[in-house]
């Protein structure tokens, strides 16, 4: 494999599907719209984001689901010349629900909810009949399965046990496929953290009996000191070439001791050879994709489809173009609120500067970084017209600490400015990254004020009660404020 992680930043729970010579993969999207992102590949390395299944918030319906409810682990399959995804949406009205498309692009259809299916991460196969089965985890309960009139979301069996996997806590993420006469089941164990593994069973037929492959897990980074940790809830494709790909979440923590991933969970692509029916999949590789510099601020598309998500909302309302800067409203509320004003893009890379021209004459705003309601830190900024006064800001478990400074009046420069923990720190502590909160004026950017330095192990998926990542953007917490120059600059 040339590049790993394939989609970095916050991507788990990866679903892929080819199409005659194309690969369309989906990840989990939690709080955040659009929901679903949907990525093209025609060589399995390179992705393009083409569109998201849910683009309405009335598709999910979760505009009041708790973080880290919404989105989990959605699966990408194509049957009778349609796409299909179908989800579990969590801790909300809608549960299981299948969506169709004619054209990955969208428009994804309203949804049809599947009352049957009382779990998460759904799966879907056919039998060469056309039966459709949804394959499913309940905690506590193991793999189980249902057949389903997908027209109408009503169940064509009882739902029951399929199978209980390995022993390990926490069977999830199944995926059903046929190859040749048989049946495979894949399924995550062991947990989303680092017991994370990936298992196989075999029957001769969708419904079971499944028997597990002796060489399981096939796939675990669990005990060892690679560089890519908790791979697991896998999914396997037809590779160009004809043999098997499979596609993987990981993290990949920083340190000595490999203890805090400040990105979250990414999408790994590995490859599988099978020796005597069974799949021997090789260890995920890190090979980072390298540097970009990237103008976030294209205003000649709609901001959703160039990659900004909004919390509970779509970016579109959020935010508003005009004269090419994005502008925010704020209604006195922080990131703190389930409903911010902020939109953001995930982070993609462990060293990064993001940073924005901000005119803060009409309100208060800046740049921040969210992880939850919880768990976010900023900077922004306030221009009575006389001076500016910065607010560096960081909520730490619903705590939130604030550092000041001034500059005179006049467009200001905000910068986030993360950088992996290097030297004597990086040997002998546990890792994460270093956060600079920055402000300068735009006539001199040579003389910024660092308003602090944080602690990037208390901002990573490992501490921060989400399943998400570290997400990067723009807020307003009063007034109107307007964003230029809005650059994301990522190395390492
Ligand atoms: C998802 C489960 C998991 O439903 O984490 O890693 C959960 N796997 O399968 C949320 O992403």
């Amino acid at each position: 494999m040339t590049v790993n992680p394939i989609l970095p930043g916050f991507n788990p729970d990866p679903s892929v599907v080819r199409v005659d010579e194309v690969y369309y993969l989906v990840t989990s999207t939690f709080e955040y719209l659009p929901g679903m992102p949907v990525y093209r590949s025609e060589d399995l390395q390179d992705w393009t984001l083409v569109g998201h299944v849910a683009t309405r918030e009335e598709q999910i319906g979760i505009r009041h689901s708790p973080t880290p409810g919404g989105v989990f682990a959605p699966t990408i399959r194509f049957h009778d010349g349609r796409f299909h995804v179908i989800v579990s949406v969590m801790f909300n009205a809608r549960g299981c629900v299948v969506f169709t498309a004619d054209r990955p692009e969208g428009p994804w259809s309203d949804g049809v909810e599947i009352p049957a299916v009382d779990g998460i991460d759904p799966d879907l196969a056919w039998d060469d009949d056309g039966v459709a089965y949804v394959t499913y985890a309940v905690m506590g309960q193991g793999i189980r399965q249902v057949r389903v009139d997908l027209e109408t979301g009503a169940a064509l069996s009882e739902p029951r046990p399929l199978w209980s996997g390995t022993g390990l806590h926490a069977p999830e993420g199944p995926h059903l496929y046929r190859r040749g006469d048989d049946w495979y089941l894949l399924i995550a164990e062991g947990g989303t953290e680092r017991g994370h593994t990936v298992a196989i069973a075999r029957g001769t037929s969708p419904e079971g009996p499944f028997e597990g492959f002796a060489g399981n897990p096939i796939l675990t980074a669990r005990s060892t000191s690679s560089a890519v940790q908790n791979v697991g809830h896998a999914d396997l494709v037809e590779a160009p070439d004809g043999g098997t790909a499979m596609v993987a979440l990981g993290v990949r923590p920083g340190g000595f001791t490999r203890s805090f991933s400040p990105l979250g969970r990414e999408t790994f692509l590995t490859r599988v050879e099978w020796v005597d029916g069974w799949p021997h999949v090789e260890p995920i590789a890190v090979a980072p994709r390298g540097g970009e510099v990237v103008d976030l601020l294209d205003t000649s598309v709609p901001l959703e489809r160039s990659g900004w998500i909004a919390v509970r909302q779509t970016p579109s309302d959020v935010a508003t173009i005009d004269a090419g800067r994005l502008v925010l409203t704020g209604h006195g509320t922080d990131l703190a609120d389930p409903l911010p004003s902020f939109v953001g893009r995930r982070q993609a890379h462990i060293d990064v500067t993001f940073s924005a021209r901000v005119d803060a004459t009409g309100g208060v705003g800046g740049l921040a970084a969210r992880h939850s309601e919880a768990h976010w830190f900023g900077v922004d900024a306030h221009d009575d017209g006389t001076v500016i006064t910065i607010t560096a800001r960081a909520a730490l478990a619903g705590f939130t600490h604030e550092w000041r400074a001034k500059l005179p009046s006049g467009a200001v420069v905000l910068s986030i400015r993360s950088r992996a923990s290097s030297g004597e720190l990086a040997k002998l502590e546990v890792g994460g990254d270093r956060i600079q909160l920055v402000a300068a004026s735009a006539h001199d950017p040579s003389a910024e004020v660092v308003l602090t330095e944080l602690d990037g192990r208390y901002w990573a998926y490992e501490t921060t009660e989400s399943f998400t990542g570290r997400v990067l953007g723009l807020y307003a917490i009063d007034g109107t404020v307007a964003f230029s120059n809005v650059t994301y600059e990522g190395t390492g």
